[in-house]
């Protein structure tokens, strides 16, 4: 079997590092890993099996010898490196907000639209966590009798925002504990015991951008520039995992039952829906698990066509880092590289 030199571009970062736990963990076939940052870290270790791998500073000619480049570095630093990476010869998988709506860049969820990735001209982007979750369990009804709207809420967790942010939310649990002062730096406000109704930052129209995200790639994503996402977007003091309660009005008619066996059969679904049984998705569920939980099934009882889901997801992981690899893993399938 072949084998391939891959990057992590943002290897120190909380998506980063579980690139390549995940690149490990799921042994994709490697020749070479690199791991690469900027400066701040360069010099650091990781460890990756039973090797220490050194952080290397990003530099002209780095990714010459690089087959795929998966980045998560945000999207300023992207913007400037990824194009350099594809001249260099790489395929670039990237994690950030920089290309998603380029109409030259799939932007792509394996289960969803394996197929987009063929179309690369060099990037490969990675949706955003909210959306990703969502998409992946919505779907298989789609494809069923169709989907005209979608109103969502999220619930994120802080370690979307990077390591900083699951530091501030740890300060201020202790600091409320010992009765210290709390200190909001990465977030506007306290984000213990509290809720934001804000990710990322405001647009003009009132929408944050993460709102806007959510609106616009599931239309890319899902091929259909008429759906009609309306998310509201909020953090939460969680460490991992988001969480979304969704309404869904489909096209056509169909039965819970039919929904719930659609998700049974879903690849990356997983039904946890016995509230009987107090049985439900749980954020801290899905900090152990890459399925997309989803539960809570039921019918809107103020449309004939709706029906209401509760969606859950790691985001570092099938939000982030574990799609970038399964996106990395359909590139080398396809021998698209
Ligand atoms: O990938 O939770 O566009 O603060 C930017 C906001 C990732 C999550 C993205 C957060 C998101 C992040």
């Amino acid at each position: 079997m072949r084998s391939y030199s891959v990057a992590v571009v943002g290897a120190t970062g909380a998506v980063g590092w579980e690139m390549v736990k995940i690149l490990a963990e799921r042994n994709f076939p490697l020749k070479k890993l690199r791991l690469l940052a900027t400066a701040r870290s360069a010099g650091q270790e990781i460890s990756f099996k039973d090797e220490k791998v050194k952080i290397e500073v990003i530099k002209p000619r780095i990714f010459a010898d690089i087959d795929i480049a998966l980045f998560s570095i945000g999207s300023t630093p992207s913007k400037e490196i990824a194009p350099r990476a594809v001249k260099e010869g790489a395929i670039v998988i990237d994690n950030s907000n920089a290309f998603r709506m380029d109409d030259h860049v799939p932007l792509v969820v394996p289960e969803v639209n394996r197929e987009d990735i063929a179309e690369h001209q060099g990037i490969i982007a990675n949706p955003n966590c909210s959306t990703i979750q969502m998409v992946v369990a919505i779907k298989p009804i789609y494809d069923e009798v169709g989907i005209k709207r979608i109103i969502v809420s999220t619930y994120q967790a802080v370690s979307g925002t990077g390591k900083k942010a699951i530091k501030e939310l740890q300060q201020q649990v202790e600091h409320y504990n010992t009765g210290q002062e709390m200190e909001a730096v990465i977030y506007p406000h306290q984000i213990a015991f509290n809720v934001l109704p804000h990710i990322d930052v405001f647009t003009e129209n009132g929408y944050t951008r993460e709102e806007i995200k959510m609106f616009n790639e599931t239309r890319k994503i899902m091929h259909d520039p008429e759906l009609l996402v309306n998310a509201t977007c909020a953090r939460v003091p969680v460490f991992y995992g988001h969480s979304e309660a969704v309404t869904l009005e489909t096209a056509r008619e169909i039965s819970l039952e039919r929904v719930r066996e659609l998700l049974h059969q879903a690849a990356g679904v997983k039904v946890v829906d016995d509230p009987v049984n107090l049985i439900y998705p749980l954020a801290l569920l899905a900090e152990k698990d890459d399925d997309v939980l989803v539960g809570r099934l039921r019918k809107d009882l103020t449309h004939r066509l709706g029906i209401n889901l509760w969606i859950v997801g790691n985001n570092l992981r099938k939000g982030a880092a574990l799609n970038a690899v399964q996106i990395a893993e359909e590139v080398i399938t396809n021998q698209l590289v």
